[in-house]
């Protein structure tokens, strides 16, 4: 058997430690405390993202007295509605998928941060504390016209 020197195998041995330390607490994360991207709402082919329901009406409507659903649908370059128009004080879930790549949907000054991939449901529950005007961003490079991909969601 070749010989190791000790340092080498200190560090091997380490690497080995900190490989397991990190996939238990990547193990950990992910089914311990439930930690995973917003949440995958469900799965439609792309190419029928425009006649499945709620992406065949995109905009906004309230679900059940008090509760909301925003629905977008993103493509190049632009969100379906670009202009999303939003109660203040009650909570509204936002739907939204692609129909050709991945974008992203970014509300500024909110915690709405999601990926958006082609046929993949997005969700996420936000409410608005105050009226304002919050601009929308795509936040993954999806070609020549990405950064004029851009929206506004108005709380009012
Ligand atoms: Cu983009």
């Amino acid at each position: 058997m070749a010989k190791i020197h000790r340092y080498e195998r200190a560090f091997l041995i380490l690497s080995a430690i900190m490989l397991v330390v990190f996939l238990a607490a990547l193990g950990y994360a992910a089914f311990g405390m439930g930690l995973h991207l917003p949440t995958r709402a469900g799965q439609i082919r792309p190419e029928d993202v425009a006649r499945t329901p709620p992406f065949d009406r995109p905009g906004v409507r309230e679900v059940e007295p008090g509760r909301w659903e925003a629905v977008v649908v993103a493509r190049a370059w632009g969100f379906n509605p670009a202009e999303i128009r939003v109660p203040v004080g009650q909570p509204v879930t936002f739907r939204i998928t692609s129909v050709d790549i991945i974008h992203g949907f970014h509300v500024d000054d909110t915690r709405i941060n999601l990926m958006v991939l082609p046929g993949q449901v997005s969700e996420l529950e936000y409410t608005f504390r105050k009226p304002g005007e919050h601009l929308v961003i795509c936040h993954e490079y999806c070609g020549a016209g990405h950064h004029a991909m851009a929206g506004k969601v108005i709380a009012e």
